[in-house]
């Protein structure tokens, strides 16, 4: 009897990581160094026009963001989201919010208040992740030499998206991690295609 799929379903469990540690930000300061011949005004031009391509409507802050379980309650698994016709289109509001005891807390939010959903995509599905960096700006931090991806310069509330256990492209828009830029108030487009074979 052929089935056109395996019996057991290849889920994929995604989960975004965001990428603003002290050692990314010294990995960056390190390109800068190597690059130090400095960026021209027509490399400038370019990287805004590549950076215009890039950017999808924002997305608004959702209200009472980052809510935690109360103390000794079952911690229940977190929402979850499947592609459909082959893609799955997020809209992910990146927030902050200082909890009753003063920690200070980060997620991804939806518009409709799903918070940090698991992406469930099969292989050859695309995904689609349109984020805006909702959190407090901080100052700008540092200066990111082209080939830029998002911003070109950063701040230190500055995020990025990557993927672990995709084969998927090191390119910007997919799993470009040492250029990608979204400071606070910049919106950015993830959009890009799971292999056929891409493994569970
Ligand atoms: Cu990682």
């Amino acid at each position: 009897m052929a089935t056109s799929r395996p019996a057991r379903q290849r889920i994929f469990n995604m989960i975004p990581r965001i990428v603003r540690t002290a050692l990314f930000a010294a990995s960056i300061a390190a390109l800068d160094l190597i690059n130090s011949s400095g960026m021209t005004s027509v490399a400038l031009a370019q990287s805004n026009a590549n950076r215009l391509t890039k950017v999808a409507a924002s997305i608004p802050p959702v209200a009472n963001p980052c809510q935690r379980e109360t103390a000794g309650s079952l911690v229940k698994n977190p929402p979850e989201l499947y592609s459909q016709s082959g893609s799955l289109t997020v809209n992910l509001s990146y927030q902050s919010t200082t909890d009753a005891d003063g920690r200070q807390l980060y997620c991804f939010m939806t518009p409709e208040g799903l918070e940090n959903p698991t992406l469930h995509l099969q292989p050859a599905d695309q995904l689609v992740i349109n984020i805006t960096n909702n959190t407090a700006p901080t100052p700008l931090a540092s200066l990111i030499n082209p080939p830029n991806c998002g911003a070109s310069t950063m701040m230190a509330s500055a995020i990025a998206i990557h993927f672990h256990g995709f084969i998927i492209s090191p390119t910007c828009g997919a799993d470009d991690v040492l250029h990608t830029v979204v400071n606070s108030g910049d919106t950015f487009s993830y959009s890009f295609f799971l292999p056929y074979n891409q493994p569970p």
